[in-house]
């Protein structure tokens, strides 16, 4: 047993992309380099959110707003930073898009070498941070097509959801966890504080095909259209089903991840593409939970088909165990 620990504790995140890519060359290299990138990102950000109480200047908003006209927290700016910073003359990633930055962020010197964008949630929930209450980070990567340092993002909205070629979030929890996936299933790793690396905590995770959890903002009922109320109606009316929502998409989905269910979050009729933006929200997460053997729809079109008009385009996203999506697709497509 004590042999079987020593094992586990080394089935570190660097070792697990490697393992799974079966090779050693040199795109298994980058991947492997660029999730330990990300897991150094997810590191700084849990070391500040777990003092954040006591750091002077660390929590509240810093009075500016960001391009989606949403009033930015410190932590925003801070967890925003790191990804930068981890990521500057690393070599890997030649562009990153983040909810936090207006265009896309450059690191020509690495553009020649690093053939990958990175995109990025760096504070998934803000609203959380202050109270001390689940927050994430949500990432993915893709493959760069060209060399364009025109700052068009041409590729990026030319290309869907399938483009993406890794995936996965950081949830800020009790425990900090990275679950990602690079095409080969969906894996959690747990932060182990003391030797201050992921180990591996759940492997090839799969969603049941249904749950009882659905997981949506009530408080927009009245403005959601007729069929979404219809949908909601059901659950009141049917046994089984319990509402939870956390103000942290990464929560509710690594619940869902674990437990089965459904994400809802719907366009309105002021706002029909909803809340959730696609390339960095919406997108990973699909790949992700396809992957573990769910599904995402905006309702009318898997959300991996979804095409981009824009670097910030939003999206509805009905997420999570394959019944539960079909179910209130079904609402939808009855009335559409
Ligand atoms: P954020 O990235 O600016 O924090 O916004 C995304 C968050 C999601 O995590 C969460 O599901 C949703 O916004 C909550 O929005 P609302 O308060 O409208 O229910
Ligand atoms: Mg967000």
């Amino acid at each position: 047993i004590p042999e079987q620990a020593l094992d586990r504790d080394c089935m570190t995140l660097s070792r697990h992309v490697l393992q799974q890519l079966h090779s050693f060359g040199a795109e298994a290299q980058d991947l492997s380099a660029i999730m330990n990138r990300i897991a150094l990102a997810a590191k700084l950000i849990a070391r500040r959110l777990t003092r954040a109480g006591l750091v002077a200047g660390a929590l509240g908003f810093t009075g500016e707003m960001n391009v989606q006209g949403e009033s930015v927290k410190k932590m925003d700016v801070y967890a925003n930073d790191v990804f930068i910073s981890v990521f500057k003359q690393s070599g890997l990633v030649c562009r990153l898009a983040s909810e936090e930055m207006e265009n896309l962020y450059y690191i020509p010197e690495n553009c020649p070498i690093g053939r990958y964008t990175l995109l990025y949630d760096p504070i998934d929930g803000s609203s959380n941070v202050d109270i001390n209450i689940n927050v994430g980070s949500i990432f993915a990567i893709r493959q760069q097509e060209g060399l364009d340092e025109d700052g068009t993002a041409s590729d990026l909205l030319q290309n869907n959801g399938r483009n993406q070629i890794a995936a996965g979030y950081v949830l800020y929890g009790p425990s900090t966890m990275l679950v990602y996936s690079i095409g080969t299933g969906v894996h959690a790793f747990t932060l182990d504080p003391s030797l201050g690396e992921f180990i591996l905590s759940s492997e090839n995770i799969r969603l049941p095909d249904h749950g009882s959890i659905y997981s949506v903002n009530e408080g927009n009922f009245w403005q959601w259209e007729e069929p979404l109320r219809d949908y909601i109606r059901y659950v009141h009316r049917h046994e089984g089903y319990t509402a939870r929502y956390g103000g942290a998409l990464v929560g509710d989905i690594h619940r869902i991840l674990f437990q089965g269910g459904v994400f809802l979050y719907p366009g309105t009729v002021k706002k029909p593409e909803g809340k959730l933006r696609l390339l960095y929200e919406s997108a990973p997460l699909a790949y992700l939970i396809e992957q573990a053997g769910g599904r995402a729809s905006t309702g009318t079109q898997e959300i991996l088909d979804v095409v981009p008009e824009a670097l910030h385009a939003r999206s509805p996203l009905i997420i999570g165990s394959k019944d539960d999506v079909a179910l209130v697709e079904s609402f939808i497509q009855d009335r559409a």
